[in-house]
């Protein structure tokens, strides 16, 4: 996949700053394009970050020439999600914006699992 080469990096960004080793997480998982790390304050047993290590701010921001790395945060999520045995299912949430509840302004997945999990969200 090629990353598209502007916007590597926002030297404000939490969790680029994260990506960088410069703010300390437990990589649970890491690929080429993402990191996998727990969430600070879990919302389940299991509650893992899925970011890209490039800077994408939010879904909104996503464009088409960030298709493939959309596509491989869901398959990073797909393989932790089996590493961590959630085989009676999980949830993925991506918050974006103010509405959608969306504090860390680099695009990143929940990945929510070890208890059952109610709908419709808050
Ligand atoms: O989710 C942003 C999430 O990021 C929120 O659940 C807390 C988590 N967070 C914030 N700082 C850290 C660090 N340093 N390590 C791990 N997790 C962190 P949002 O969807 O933007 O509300």
């Amino acid at each position: 996949m090629k990353i598209p080469p502007s916007n590597l990096a926002s030297s404000d960004c939490l969790f680029c700053k994260i990506v960088a080793g410069d703010i300390p997480a437990n990589r649970v998982y890491e690929d080429e394009f993402c990191i996998g790390f727990p969430d600070i304050n879990p919302q389940a047993p299991t509650h893992l970050l899925i970011i890209p290590k490039q800077h994408v701010a939010s879904t909104a921001k996503a464009e088409a020439e960030h298709s493939a790395l959309l596509g491989s945060l869901m398959s990073a999520a797909a393989e932790i999600a089996r590493a961590e045995k959630l085989s009676k299912g999980y949830r993925i949430v991506v918050n974006t914006g103010d509405d959608g509840g969306q504090t860390v302004n680099h695009l990143h997945l929940h990945l929510l699992g070890g208890r059952h999990m109610n709908w419709p969200p808050g």
